[in-house]
Formats: C-alpha cells, sequence, structure tokens
C-alpha cells in the first residue's frame, strides 16, 4: 500500500506524535502488520484480515478485556519484577479502538513493545525455558476473567472433529484440482486421524477442562529482550475458551522445531529434545498447581496434536486453492504440509522420550 495512504490511516490513531515512516513488518501469516516509527515513540498498524474475522467490534472487544485484565495483573507485586511489558490498542482520535477506512478495510494500532524480538524459531534453551514460563502464566493470569466476557471469535478453531469435517469436504469438491498431487498427504491423514480425534474426545467428555486460552502461541507470537527475557506475549485475535494444551502444543511445534515451518529440505526438519525439556519445564513452572492431571498426561501428545493439525488446516488450503493462508509462491502451503507432517512423524519417533521428559520434570 502506498505510504501516503498508510500515513492517512495512522493519523486516524491518537498516538500524539508525527509519523517519520511507516514499513511491512513481521511474519505473520493473516494480518497486514506496519511498523510506525514517530517523532517519539513506536506503534504497530495492523489491517485486521476481515475475510477471517468477521466480527471487528467482538475482536476488538475481547482485545480490550484481555489487555486491561493482563495490563493490571502484571503491574502487581506477583508480576512486577518480571520483564513482563503492557500491550494496549491506541484508541482513533474518534474514540473508537479500530478505524474502518474507504474500502471497508479495519486497522487498528498497539503500541510497539520497546527494543523487542521475534524469533520464527529460537536456538536457546533460556528463550525456551521464558517463553513457555510466560505463556503460562499468561494462562494464569487470564484463569479468573470472567469467560463471559470473551467472545468466541472462531468456534471450535483447534477441534479435530471440526477440522478433519472442512478437510474431508474440500476433499470431496476437489475445487482446484489438487486432489491427485496430495493422495500421500490424504493418506497421512487419515492414517493417524483417529488416534488424534481421541485427544478431542477427552475434551468433549470434559475431562481435559475449557479455559481462556491463547490458542496462537507460535514462537513468533512472544516478543523477547536482547537477553532472552520474555516481554510481552501478542497476536490476541483468538485468546478465546480452549485447552492448554492446544498452546503448549502449538508453542513446540514452533519452539522446538529444528527447521522453518515450509521447510523444504525434509532432512532438516526435526525436533531439539533441549529445547522440548526446557519448555516442560519453564512451563510447568507457571501452571502446576492449576493443571490437571489428564492435561499433564497429555502435554506430550499435545505437540503431535497441534502439528498433526496445523499440517490439516495447510493440507486443506491447498486444496482449497489458499484461500486462508498468505502464501509468498504457489504451493507454499503443500511446502508447509511436508514439513509439518514430517515433523510428525518425529515427534511420533520421539514420543516415549517427551513423555519421560513431562514425567520427571513434574
Ligand atoms: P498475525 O496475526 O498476522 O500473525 P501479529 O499480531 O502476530 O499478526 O503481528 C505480526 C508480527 O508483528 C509479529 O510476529 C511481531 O513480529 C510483530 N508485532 C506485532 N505486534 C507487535 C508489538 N506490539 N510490538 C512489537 N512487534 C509486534
Ligand atoms: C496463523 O497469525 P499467525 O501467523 O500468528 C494462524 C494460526 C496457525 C499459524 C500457522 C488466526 O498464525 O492458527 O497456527 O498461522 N492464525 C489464525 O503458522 O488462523
Ligand atoms: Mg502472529
Amino acid at each position: 500500500m502506498r505510504m501516503e495512504k498508510l500515513i492517512g490511516i495512522a493519523i486516524k490513531f491518537d498516538f500524539g506524535e508525527t509519523v517519520k515512516s511507516i514499513v511491512r513488518f513481521g511474519s505473520g501469516h493473516i494480518n497486514d502488520t506496519y511498523l510506525v516509527d514517530t517523532t517519539g515513540k513506536k506503534f504497530i498498524l495492523q489491517k485486521v484480515n476481515t475475510a477471517i474475522f468477521k466480527n471487528i467490534e467482538n475482536l476488538t472487544s475481547n482485545i480490550l478485556v484481555i489487555t486491561d485484565h493482563y495490563n493490571r495483573k502484571i503491574a502487581t507485586a506477583d508480576y512486577r519484577d518480571l520483564s513482563l511489558k503492557p500491550l494496549y490498542l491506541i484508541p482513533c482520535k474518534e474514540g473508537n479502538y479500530f478505524f474502518r477506512d474507504d474500502n471497508n478495510g479495519c486497522w487498528r494500532m498497539f503500541n510497539y513493545i520497546e527494543k523487542s524480538i521475534c524469533y520464527d524459531r529460537i536456538d536457546s534453551e533460556k528463550k525456551a525455558y521464558n517463553a513457555a514460563h510466560t505463556f503460562g502464566l499468561f494462562q494464569k493470569i487470564l484463569s479468573d476473567l470472567d469467560p463471559k466476557l470473551i467472545h468466541e471469535i472462531i468456534p471450535d478453531f483447534h477441534n479435530m472433529k471440526s477440522r478433519y469435517k472442512n478437510f474431508l469436504k474440500v476433499v470431496k469438491e476437489n475445487p482446484v484440482n489438487r486432489l491427485n498431487s496430495v493422495k500421500k498427504e490424504v493418506q497421512f491423514v487419515e492414517n493417524r486421524i483417529a488416534e488424534m480425534i481421541s485427544l478431542q474426545q477427552l475434551i468433549d467428555d470434559g475431562k481435559i477442562p475449557i479455559r481462556i486460552t491463547h490458542n496462537d502461541t507460535k514462537i513468533n507470537n512472544i516478543l523477547f529482550d536482547e537477553n532472552d527475557n520474555a516481554l510481552s506475549v501478542i497476536d490476541l485475535d483468538i485468546v478465546m475458551p480452549g485447552s492448554v494444551l492446544f498452546d503448549f502444543g502449538d508453542a513446540i511445534r514452533t519452539g522446538a522445531a529444528m527447521a522453518d515451518e515450509d521447510e523444504q529440505d525434509l532432512t532438516k526438519v526435526g525436533i531439539d529434545i533441549g529445547l522440548f525439556e526446557a519448555y516442560v519445564k519453564g512451563y510447568l513452572y507457571s501452571t502446576k498447581q492449576f493443571l490437571v492431571s489428564e492435561e499433564i498426561s497429555n502435554l506430550a501428545f499435545s505437540a503431535k496434536y497441534m502439528t498433526f493439525i496445523m499440517g490439516l488446516r495447510f493440507l486443506t488450503d491447498y486444496l482449497d486453492g489458499d484461500k486462508y493462508y498468505k502464501i509468498h509462491h504457489s504451493n507454499h502451503n503443500l511446502h508447509r504440509v511436508c514439513a509439518q507432517f514430517r515433523q510428525v512423524e518425529i515427534l511420533e519417533n520421539n514420543f516415549e522420550i517427551m513423555k519421560g521428559i513431562v514425567q520427571s520434570s513434574q
């Protein structure tokens, strides 16, 4: 988008400075994110993906409720000494917390977390431990938030039964004629779906509780400082009812991975057991008091579940003609599928070791 247009949008927000520059920022798959540099602080300007987030009022209301609760808590004695920084929406000059442009595009602005570093992959146990500890604290902090205040932004988001149903529909319809090229991947899904659904069944049966969870704990949704301390959990769009296992599993999927989510050289795909162990320790340190035994005993499995469900979602999108995720080249979704499914195999090969680590870390 042209700079003048971006500046025109940025100045709708009440940040009280003059804009110096606006550049594309980050590697998220969903929203369009820009870094706004000003004569004072920096800000994050985002064009919200309204094809996915259809109700901007509910989305904004959730973020306001969550950040208000979170920012108040991290300022209290229990959290004050940690490295956590507040995250908040900047209001528009007209009072709302989002701005609708002439083309019905929806924009919002956050404070920029100063001196933050964002990683698509991490390489140190300190980062893994601190990310885990912080994602765990995030769940703990939200545990006394009234669930009635939170809208369910995308129902059944990590529900394996409904993701599988969507997949079967697109396999049947084969809208862009790609089915023939992914026979092997479809078989991969069929071979594992019953095992994967067994975790969803525990949730449906009430054996695994529903809590307010982040639901998008990819490692690039947490920001670090230069000493590997966690500064902030970001990307709050789908904070809503879910299982803590979704958050644990998705963080392992990316935070203990040895290759990028879309790595084409599958020999590079792997799990770093040292990072996994650090993550387990950091996570249990902040959550052990409130997790129930069914949650703890399924932590290792959740890594397989979340890696599989991402592969399934990428495959569904590939078969559907790449409508959901941002792609940077044709077949990008397919590369993601192959890397995720290879990672599932690696997690299967390491499953007993991972379970042992969880057991001995309690
Ligand atoms: P998406 O939903 O597209 O993933 P995110 O909200 O995760 O969007 O933002 C994309 C990227 O922008 C993040 O991964 C991070 O690099 C950067 N980012 C987002 N919000 C902030 C912030 N408040 N401070 C610093 N960086 C941010
Ligand atoms: C998306 O928004 P981002 O890039 O952090 C997606 C997640 C997937 C992830 C896969 C709302 O996350 O569910 O895990 O891509 N977010 C949404 O990389 O669908
Ligand atoms: Mg993100």
